[in-house]
């Protein structure tokens, strides 16, 4: 669709508007009373998010590629139809195929309150080229309010059940890293990705003094996230998810990585919804999976 058939279908002035970027990709820009907030189109990912009168409250790299079938550093990523590396295929795409994927929009609107929705779907025919996905549809909702939610829908449209892992990969801005708390996992188990994927427990408030790569169990709560340089707390919710992933990559993975810059492990965490290790769904026929994950100043 162009970028005028896009406005003129689904823009709505003063609220939504389409605009192609110098990357070639395409946004939707989203302004009303309660803040703004950015779209890529390419991989349906959100890439910045600001309330009224507060800072930005999600991080993108300075570094981060805009290339076809490389993902966005930044922002929102979804992880979809696995997290992770594929299980047993390693040619396939680290996080699926979701954040490498195009999104069209089938939806805007302007809800009660002046808060806007945005629905995209991820290219169909991208996911029929996975076989046991074929014929699953995937779509993104993304409402604008006092606080961010986003609600993404996977429909099994296919006979047969089907296993869907995936996360809303979100990665918060905060001022440093050496200087927040999150809280709502104490007393929770966790696998450790750096060591092994060792069974842990949680016993505090978590603290960053290192990399940090885990994926905690059998918790739907809400997570707390205190930025104490900045006194900045946001409250991250979700539904459709039993597992929180932590991660900051901190230096030596910071070095390494081309599309994040050295000093990047300092200003993000990433605090994740998603449905992986013991939580990944099983979808019967006919039947939907609502993964979702809001963001609110408190
Ligand atoms: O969510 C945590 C994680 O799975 C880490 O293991 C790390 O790989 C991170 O995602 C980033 O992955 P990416 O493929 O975006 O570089």
């Amino acid at each position: 669709m162009s970028l005028n058939a896009l406005n003129a279908q689904y823009g709505i002035p003063g609220f939504i508007e389409f605009k192609e970027e110098e990357s070639g990709f395409t946004f939707a820009y989203i302004k009303n009373c309660y803040g703004e907030a950015e779209i890529s189109l390419y991989g349906g990912q959100v890439t910045h998010f600001q309330l009224l009168g507060d800072e930005p409250i999600l991080w993108m790299s300075p570094l981060s590629q805009f290339i076809p079938g490389r993902a966005i550093r930044g922002g929102i990523p979804v992880c979809w139809p696995w997290f992770g590396p594929h299980p047993n295929e390693s040619s396939l795409p680290q996080h699926g195929i979701a954040r490498i994927s195009n999104w069209s929009v089938v939806e805007t609107c302007l809800l009660e309150g002046e808060q806007v929705r945005v629905i995209l779907r991820c290219d169909q025919h991208k996911i029929d080229q996975l076989a046991k996905w074929k014929g699953v549809e995937l779509e993104l909702s993304i409402t604008l309010g006092k606080e961010l939610k986003l609600d993404l829908c996977t429909r099994n449209r296919r006979c047969e059940a089907i296993m869907v892992g995936g996360a809303l990969h979100t990665y918060f801005r905060i001022e440093d890293i050496h200087h927040v708390i999150v809280q709502g996992l104490e007393a929770t188990h966790y696998l450790d990705k750096l060591d092994k994927y060792k069974r842990k427990f949680q016993e505090t408030g978590v603290v960053f003094t290192g990399e940090t790569d885990r994926e905690y169990l059998d918790t739907k709560s809400d997570c707390i996230l205190k930025d104490k340089l900045t006194s900045r707390t946001l409250k991250v919710s979700k539904e459709g998810s039993a597992t929180t992933v932590l991660w900051n990559p901190w230096q030596a993975n910071s070095e390494k990585m081309a599309d994040f810059p050295d000093d990047g492990f300092r200003h993000m965490v990433c605090i994740e919804a998603a449905i992986t290790a013991n939580d990944v769904q099983i979808i019967s026929p006919g039947e939907n999976h609502i993964l979702s994950q809001s963001i609110a100043l408190i």
